[in-house]
């Protein structure tokens, strides 16, 4: 019998060897517009450490993953699709709630991995002005770089950071896993991250909604947000018992004037997006846009073995036709050269 097989050898085996799957310590949301490429970053994050359920009492997917990072595991949450915090719609109604911590067995996340389309800015930032009102930690993915490079669009990430108040923007590029690492440390460090700043479109609404919440000592400044947002809605009617009727017009009036609130959340908020879009994205010309087109479609597989093949071609017909009629050439003038040098000498 070999040693190592003995009954009695000691053989230490490395904890990380051993397949336990160790419990997540925190759990992260992804949230995004649709079609953003969140689960496709997801997918790319958590492998095949996902599971999937329904939320309770609805029929919209829970998707949950584990995400391997340096410091340890960490379970991100897939959430549906959605364009603001607002909408009635059950995936809409699904996503505020479990960021506000709202369902069953699924705690508030720690952070949040926001994704964001680089070729759809505009949109992201609305949505994501409305998540900077949880004041929860975020890092945000720019998803579809690529398309954003061989569409001319240039997206100045530092410019962008700085007018989000310092949150990390991460360019990757989901479907082939680009920027991933670079995604990854940035989770790692998402937990400690400080609370993102109010937005820049609205502080007097993030200020006001902080002073009903604290007065409520109930509420927190997103139940606020939806209630003053959203008149006759439920937030609204917990609001009111809250604060009560006079105190929740009086702020009503401060904020709206007499415009509906949710028009005058659209006014300021995509008024804010245009100007950051404005200032840290550019378009490139229209001939280096159709040169980089070129770029991206020659190196994909199917078009660079064409071309691999169409440059041997080429090749060996350059040697073995095109070349005679030029070694002709040569021959020629090596012959009369010849033939003048004999001249010159007198032969
Ligand atoms: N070129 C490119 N395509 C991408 C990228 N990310 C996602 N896609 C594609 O975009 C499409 C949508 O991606 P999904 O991951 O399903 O988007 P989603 O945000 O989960 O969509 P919903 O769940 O419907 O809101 C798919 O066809 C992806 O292959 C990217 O970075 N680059
Ligand atoms: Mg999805």
């Amino acid at each position: 019998m070999s040693e190592s097989s003995s009954a009695g050898s000691a053989h230490t085996v490395p904890i990380s060897s051993i397949g336990i799957r160790r419990r997540p310590r925190l759990s992260f949301a992804v949230i995004g517009n649709p079609n953003s490429g969140k689960s496709t970053l997801f997918n790319r994050l958590t492998g095949l450490r996902q599971s999937t359920g329904n939320y309770p009492g609805v029929t919209v997917e829970k998707h949950a993953g584990t995400v391997e990072l340096a410091s340890g595991a960490v379970e991100l949450i897939d959430l549906p699709g959605i364009f603001s915090l607002g909408g009635a719609s059950s995936d809409e109604r699904i996503a505020v709630d479990v960021l506000l911590g709202r369902i069953a067995g699924t705690p508030a996340p720690a952070g949040l991995l926001v994704v964001v389309d680089a070729t759809h800015l505009y949109q992201g930032l609305y949505l994501l002005q409305q998540l900077l009102e949880l004041q929860s930690p975020i890092v945000v993915a720019l998803t579809m770089s690529d398309v954003a490079t061989a569409n001319g669009l240039a997206i100045d990430v530092e410019a962008l950071q700085t007018r989000l108040g310092g949150i990390q923007v991460v360019p990757v590029t989901a479907t082939t896993g680009q920027g991933l690492d670079a995604l990854k440390e940035a989770l790692d460090t998402l937990a400690s991250a400080p609370v993102p700043r109010v937005p820049e479109s609205w502080p007097a609404l993030s200020e006001s909604a902080q002073s009903l919440a604290d007065e409520s000592g109930q509420l927190s400044r997103m139940d606020v947000i939806q209630g003053l947002l959203h008149p006759g809605g439920p937030a609204a009617v917990e609001l009111v018992t809250q604060v009560g009727e006079d105190r929740l017009q009086d702020t009503t009036r401060e904020l709206f004037g007499t415009a509906p609130p949710q028009a005058e959340e659209a006014r300021r908020r995509y008024r804010w997006a245009r100007e950051v879009v404005h200032d840290v994205q550019s378009q490139a010309p229209l001939l280096s846009q159709f040169g980089a087109r070129v770029v991206t479609w020659a190196s994909r597989p199917w078009p660079a073995t064409v071309l691999f093949f169409i440059t041997l071609v080429l090749v060996f017909q350059a040697v073995f036709s095109w070349a005679t009629p030029l070694m002709d050439l040569i021959d020629g003038a090596a012959g009369s050269a010849g033939l003048w040098v004999d001249r010159a000498l007198g032969g």
